[in-house]
């Protein structure tokens, strides 16, 4: 019998790559979108005559309710938030609303329609925030440093509490940073390998930064959503982390990019104290033993593969290549970062 999974925030990076995975394994895929969303569909286009669209909003119960009426689905994949961190300290009450309390409102919509669907929340190692230990894994405990964060720690406690409370097959990924060709612009990576690539083209001299001694445990998403796949496979419901289990700093991503299109760094990235966050997480480093124990996962790219990976695609797209070996490169303008989409 065919599966069916509905993913929310299928517009976005972890929703179309998790869309694509799922196509492969032969499932019927819904994808769950907002009204204003649907203009941002770049990153689904190669995939819109084999998926379906329900409309839907993480603000408004009754939508969720008859998206699930409608797509039926065995598994639901919430990918959809307001994920941009610095976002969380300008509209925190929006980031509560679609981060946190969304996921309550799509958890009692489970109940009430099917609660035998399996569900799958997008956790976040922001969560962690101000790491009282490294590396950081699911007995980890929690200080958020952003609003953002602060929701994800809800939505988080909130799956484990309608797992324990009705016995719903809920799981929470804890993902570490992941990164791709299809990362919107605002985030660092590929503000820097958009930067790097275009002072490489002559288009621009320089690249304003923030923090560049921050650390994180960056990923490639292809690599993720086949974690989360394998959580909602298992026969019981746990949590896991999903990380690489390398730290480097943004002045070592800088390097990484510039040097594969050899330029150095130094002559190029400039700080912005304005870009410095009122509270900032330091290091994040993640220890997914679980994930590779239980789950048998591991990821495939390095953080210099996927680097480069990234810059060879933003290289490609400003050349407008159609080089049919490089899908992402080609497919993405940029409007759904400039807008700060959700999801
Ligand atoms: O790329 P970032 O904006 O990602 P951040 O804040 O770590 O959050 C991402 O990862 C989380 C998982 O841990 C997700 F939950 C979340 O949704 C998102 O995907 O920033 C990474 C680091 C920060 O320390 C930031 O201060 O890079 C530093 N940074 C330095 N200059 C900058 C910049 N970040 C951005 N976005 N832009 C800069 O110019």
């Amino acid at each position: 019998m065919t599966r069916t999974a509905l993913i929310t925030g299928i517009t976005g990076q972890d929703g179309s790559y998790l869309a694509e995975l799922l196509l492969d394994e032969g499932y019927h895929v819904f994808g769950m979108t907002r009204r204003s969303s649907t203009g941002a569909n770049e990153r689904i286009a190669h995939l819109r005559d084999r998926i379906e669209l329900v409309q839907g909003d993480l603000l408004d119960q009754a939508s969720l309710v008859e998206a699930l009426r409608t797509s039926r689905p065995r598994e639901v994949y919430n990918l959809a938030a307001q994920s941009f961190v610095p976002t969380s300290w300008n509209q925190p009450v929006l980031t509560g609303e679609f981060t946190a309390l969304g996921v309550t409102r799509l958890l009692e919509a489970i109940r009430q329609v099917d609660p035998g669907i399996r569900f799958y929340q997008a956790s976040s190692s922001e969560m962690f925030g101000k790491v009282t230990e490294s590396p950081q894994h699911e007995g980890t405990p929690f200080h958020p440093r952003s609003p953002y964060g602060v929701a994800k720690a809800y939505g988080h406690f909130l799956t484990v509490n309608y797992r324990e409370s009705y016995g719903i097959f809920a799981v929470s990924g804890i993902s570490f940073n992941h990164e791709s060709p299809r990362r919107g612009l605002e985030f660092v990576t590929r503000k820097v390998t958009d930067g790097a690539a275009r002072i490489s083209l002559g288009l621009a001299t320089q690249l304003q930064l923030g923090n560049l001694e921050a650390r994180r445990d960056w990923g490639f998403a292809g690599d993720y959503v086949r974690a989360m796949w394998l959580m909602l496979q298992r026969d019981e419901p746990r949590d896991y982390v999903i990380a690489s289990g390398e730290a480097h700093t943004v002045r070592e991503l800088c390097e990484v990019a510039f040097g594969h299109l050899g330029l150095d760094q130094r002559d190029h990235v400039v700080q912005d104290p304005s870009l410095i966050r009122p509270a900032e997480v330091d290091l994040l480093l993640g220890d997914s033993t679980r994930a590779r124990e239980e789950l048998g996962w591991e990821p495939k790219v390095g953080f210099e593969q996927l680097i480069r990976m990234m810059v060879d695609a933003d290289l490609a797209r400003m050349r407008g290549s159609r080089d049919g070996d490089r899908p992402d490169a080609s497919a993405y303008a940029e409007p759904w970062a400039r807008a700060g989409a959700i999801g």
